[in-house]
């Protein structure tokens, strides 16, 4: 523990149970840092909240908290065990939600839940067709959950027109001196910027709902029981914000539907695999069979392409930016990761009428 000093002092400020013994880095998140603190009784994760992407943190806390009790009530009254179901914020020893230090960093806590395994890649159909079902039974609980009361922890985080705004200004700035190297992948989201109003522009005129949604639906933000092997918990709550339906169900198909990772270099592993599809499909739909608008269904399989996109488009912008926002771990990690999106995109357009027909199938029998 002896580089850890820092992390050590900060842990002590929460109120955990028992006597901390160790504290060790995990995760596979882009964004925070993330520590897994034991103590001589319990678990728990400790994480730095990246506040230079979320800029108040304190009303980002505040929507963990309010979410997490109201899914706690949820989880009662289906007799479900609220310690293993969802996120359980652990208070500092002030009462705080998260802990500000003297360099005005901030942290929280959460209670640990073990034995629990995390899928960076789709692994069988039953486990892409329950993370489906998970995604959707998410919004399905926060169906009554007044979205009024939400802060904005990330504005226009889904908005694709300002996304691709943001792309434009990086390709014109070319701060890093990157573009002649990716002339083929701007060229790429040129021929596709049309397709960035579509679903923007149904939320507004009425067609599509908000609902309060998670907004970061990839697979490894889902916690399946070593047991069972299904999925009892959603993690990284930092997004929930009002959105479309068709954000969380286009960005967990942008994972559970690939054949690969989302960093993979060779192009020749990246397919989209039409069994996930059909699978995540399915599960999505059971859970939210009763509350889906026709709207939606028929844009199911665009969101897909749409968000895959939209992500791709984070990348690329962010290698042109020189990588100030996700963290890399290698040379050129965003536009590896930009690529593997893009690949995707491409396979969706080919099967897309499929995809809109296998939709309708199922459409019809809800
Ligand atoms: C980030 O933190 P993580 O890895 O769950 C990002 C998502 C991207 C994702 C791409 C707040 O999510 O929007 O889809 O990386 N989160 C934020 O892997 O920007
Ligand atoms: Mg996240």
């Amino acid at each position: 523990m002896t580089n850890m000093n820092n992390e050590f002092n900060i842990a002590n400020k929460f109120c955990y149970d028992g006597y901390i013994v160790s504290i060790k880095p995990i995760g596979a998140g882009h964004i925070n840092k993330t520590y897994l603190v034991e103590t001589t009784k319990e678990k728990y994760t400790l994480q730095l909240i990246n506040t230079s992407i979320f800029k108040d943190p304190e009303g980002l806390m505040q929507n963990i908290f309010n979410v997490t009790e109201f899914l706690k009530e949820k989880i009662k009254s289906r007799g479900g065990d609220i310690k293993r179901e969802t996120l359980s914020v652990v208070k500092t020893k002030d009462g705080c939600l998260f802990y500000k230090d003297k360099e005005n960093f901030y942290w929280r806590s959460y209670i640990y839940i073990d034995d629990v395994t995390t899928y960076q890649e789709p692994k069988n159909l039953i486990v892409t067709h329950d993370s489906g079902y998970a995604f959707g039974d998410f919004i399905n609980m926060l169906s009554d959950y007044d979205m009024s009361t939400l802060n904005e922890t990330i504005k226009d985080f889904h908005n694709t027109v300002k996304r691709f705004n943001d792309f434009e200004d990086s390709v014109k700035n070319d701060i890093a001196h990157r573009t002649s190297n990716v002339s083929n992948e701007i060229d790429f989201l040129y021929k596709r910027f049309d397709d960035c109003n579509i679903i923007l522009d149904s939320i507004k005129n009425g067609s599509i709902p908000l609902r309060v949604t998670h907004n970061d639906t990839k697979l490894n933000n889902l916690l399946f029981d070593n047991t069972t092997d299904k999925p009892i918990c959603i993690l990284d709550l930092d997004t929930v914000m009002p959105g479309s339906l068709l954000y969380d169900y286009g960005d967990a198909l942008r994972i559970s539907g690939s054949s690969a990772s989302e960093d993979e270099e060779d192009l020749n592993k990246v397919h989209f695999i039409m069994d996930n599809f059909v699978s995540f499909t399915k599960g999505f739909l059971s859970a939210t069979k009763d509350s889906i608008n026709e709207m939606e269904l028929s844009l199911l399989p665009f969101s897909i392409k749409l968000i895959t996109m939209e992500i791709g488009m984070r990348f690329l912008t962010d290698y042109l930016n020189n990588d100030i926002y996700f963290s890399i771990h290698k040379k050129d990690h965003n536009l590896f990761r930009a690529r593997t999106q893009f690949k995707l995109v491409a396979e969706i357009e080919n099967n897309l009428d499929e995809m809109k027909r296998i939709v309708e199938r199922l459409g019809k029998e809800l």
